[in-house]
Formats: structure tokens, C-alpha cells, sequence
């Protein structure tokens, strides 16, 4: 009876070691001009106002991978671009892409859809850099310029927890007691 309880716990414990995996995504597998909204899996992205669109940096960040997500058309405010999460996910992060750079843009997470419910956290450049926010249960993210930039996101990445598929056989268990 014993043996069967410690028996439990360990199962317990094996089934909860699945972590998160984390995935990005470059957007070269997408023909330029394509526009996002569901193509890819868990996510679902939107603009506030005109498209999401695949776009190709002139200077790229990521040499050789000059595809990038551009809000379009330009300077039509606000220009949010919004990624929906499903599943949540706890890291949302970006490269920057800049084709103009004025006062930066901001990413935004929060724990609705759609840039709704709590704001969770942020992160602003004016540089190409790769900014993110993580630690939190993210539902969405909201990328936008601060001023006039024009830019791209590209190297989307973010986390996606996988569940435990492997178990153990009675016979495996009873073996790590011998
Ligand atoms: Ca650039
Ligand atoms: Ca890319």
C-alpha cells in the first residue's frame, strides 16, 4: 500500500515535467504580400485597422531572412498589429525591424483576447533588437509604433506547453524501487 502511494507521487511528478516549447516563427515560409490572419497554428492575428501583412525588409536584422509582419497600409492609426493566443502562452518576444525609425515601437501583453483584460507588460526600442515580455499567462500581444515608425516583427517566438504523452509501465514504476 505503501509502495503504491510513493507509486502515485511519482506519477504525479512525471506527468507534470513537461515544460514549453518554444517556437519561432520567421515568416519566409509565406509568400510576400500574404495576409495573416490564421495560417498559423494557435495563433490568430489581426490589425486594427487595414492588414497584417508579409513584407520584406530592405536591410534585414536576420541576414537572409528578410521576411518580416508589417501593419498595412502605414501611418493608419492606431496600427496595432494583435497575436492571439490559443493556448496561452507565458513568452511573446520580436525583432524589431525598422524601415523608419521615429519614436519606437511598443510591445504589450495581456491576459484577454484582442489586447483586452489586464495589461501584463511591456517593452519599447527604437533599436533592431529583439524585445519580449515573459512570466506571465499571455492571451494576446499588441504590437504599434509610438510615433511614425514604419517597421517589421519578424522572428516571432513564443512559448507553447506541451503535455506529458510518455508514462511509465507498472513494471518500469515497480523497477524504480528495486
Ligand atoms: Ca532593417
Ligand atoms: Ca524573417
Amino acid at each position: 500500500m505503501k509502495k503504491l502511494a510513493i507509486s502515485l507521487i511519482l506519477v504525479c511528478c512525471i506527468a507534470t515535467t513537461a515544460g514549453a516549447v518554444q517556437i519561432v516563427e520567421t515568416f519566409e515560409g509565406f509568400p510576400v504580400g500574404t495576409v495573416l490572419t490564421t495560417q498559423i497554428p494557435g495563433l490568430t492575428i489581426s490589425a486594427s485597422t487595414g492588414t497584417a501583412t508579409v513584407q520584406t525588409a530592405s536591410s534585414p536584422v536576420v541576414p537572409g531572412e528578410p521576411q518580416g509582419l508589417a501593419h498595412l497600409p502605414y501611418f493608419d492609426y492606431p496600427d496595432y498589429l494583435i497575436i492571439d493566443f490559443s493556448p496561452m502562452v507565458s513568452f511573446v518576444g520580436a525583432i524589431v525591424d525598422f524601415g523608419q525609425v521615429d519614436s519606437g515601437v511598443m510591445l504589450t501583453v495581456y491576459d484577454g483576447p484582442g489586447g483586452t483584460g489586464n495589461l501584463l507588460g511591456s517593452m519599447a526600442t527604437t533599436d533592431e533588437v529583439f524585445i519580449s515580455v515573459g512570466g506571465v499567462t499571455i492571451a494576446s500581444a499588441r504590437f504599434e509604433t509610438l510615433g511614425e515608425d514604419t517597421y517589421l516583427i519578424d522572428n516571432l517566438t513564443y512559448d507553447q506547453d506541451t503535455v506529458a504523452t510518455e508514462s511509465l509501465s507498472w513494471d518500469e514504476i515497480k523497477s524504480l524501487f528495486r
